[in-house]
């Protein structure tokens, strides 16, 4: 059978489930996932096979901070941008559960100009009624040229089967960009620190982990499948580091012993974590 590739963007307004949508597709976690704002920050790619066909997903930084222009927002913009760029066919997912018509037609309208094909994904459908959802969908039919609409419920798993089957047909002939076993271009190193941004992001108040750096320096399995994980926390204001240590370094430890635990399912191994904190 001739090999067949499919670029596709998920793009949506932060806390939309861009994450947990690659999340589920892929099959293992490697975007990280959180109810505050901006947790993707780089475009990652999470990559399905369904026989002669690869799928590629890009999943994008949320795309509801178009007005603010510092240097992070900046950074934010142009992953997902060049996400968009990259991709034959656009997935502009959304809340059902909290849409805003105004800032939706505002979206739709920047990303038209890009004259892709744009598939519009109503995710949390758990928490919705279909129903509802109609007048909303007809209403949007009307202003704009949408290829296909579909609602899902990315966390509980509903409805992906059915877009999956829908996007193979857009599949055309071309030489797979990702060997069969590769479900990502991030490396283990990329992913396990992303699971220590997520636990911190967590735990603290959001300006902090957009204020720190963090670095798996070293990744060694062990005897008896065992690995022990050394990773480097680079803060830029030294009052952060008392806030992540916390009282007697009891926070520091809540999140090393949490973030062990999101390693130890991920990855099946039994896990020894160090972390370091490092002023700069
Ligand atoms: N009830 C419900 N919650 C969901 C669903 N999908 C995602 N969520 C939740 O929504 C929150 C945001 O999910 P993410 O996947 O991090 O959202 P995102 O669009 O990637 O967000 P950014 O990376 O900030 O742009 C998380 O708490 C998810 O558990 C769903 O289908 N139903
Ligand atoms: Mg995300």
């Amino acid at each position: 059978m001739k090999s067949k590739i499919l670029k596709i963007s998920i793009v949506g307004r932060t806390n939309a489930g861009k994450s947990t949508l690659i999340n589920k597709i892929v099959g293992e976690k490697i975007s990280i996932q959180n109810k505050k704002i901006n947790t993707t920050q780089e475009t990652i790619i999470g990559v399905k096979n369904i026989k002669n066909i690869q799928l590629l997903f890009y999943d994008t930084p949320g795309s509801n901070f178009i007005k603010n222009s510092s240097n992070q927002v900046k950074i934010l913009k142009k992953n997902l941008w060049h996400g968009i760029d990259e991709s034959d066919l656009i997935l502009y997912l959304i809340d059902s559960h909290t849409i805003n018509m105004s800032f939706l037609y505002d979206q739709l309208g920047k990303i038209k100009e890009v004259k892709k094909k744009i598939f519009i994904i109503f995710n949390k459908i758990d928490l919705i009624s279909k129903k509802k959802l109609l007048p909303i969908i007809s209403e949007i039919n009307n202003k704009y040229k949408i290829e296909s609409f579909f609602t899902l419920s990315a966390k509980k798993n509903i409805g992906i089967e059915e877009l999956l089957t829908e996007l193979i047909q857009y599949a055309y002939s071309s030489k797979w960009i990702y060997s069969e076993d590769e479900i990502t271009n991030k490396d283990d190193k990329f992913i396990l620190s992303e699971l220590l941004r997520e636990t911190i992001l967590t735990y603290l108040h959001k300006e902090i982990p957009y204020n720190i750096n963090i670095v798996t320096s070293h990744y060694k399995i062990l005897k008896h499948s065992e690995v022990k994980i050394k990773q480097k926390i680079y803060i830029n204001e030294k009052r952060y580091k008392k806030i992540i240590l916390g009282k007697n370094g009891t926070m520091i430890k809540k999140i090393r012993e949490n973030c062990q635990k999101k390693i130890k399912k991920i990855f099946r191994k039994k896990i020894h974590l160090y972390l370091e904190l490092i002023s700069q």
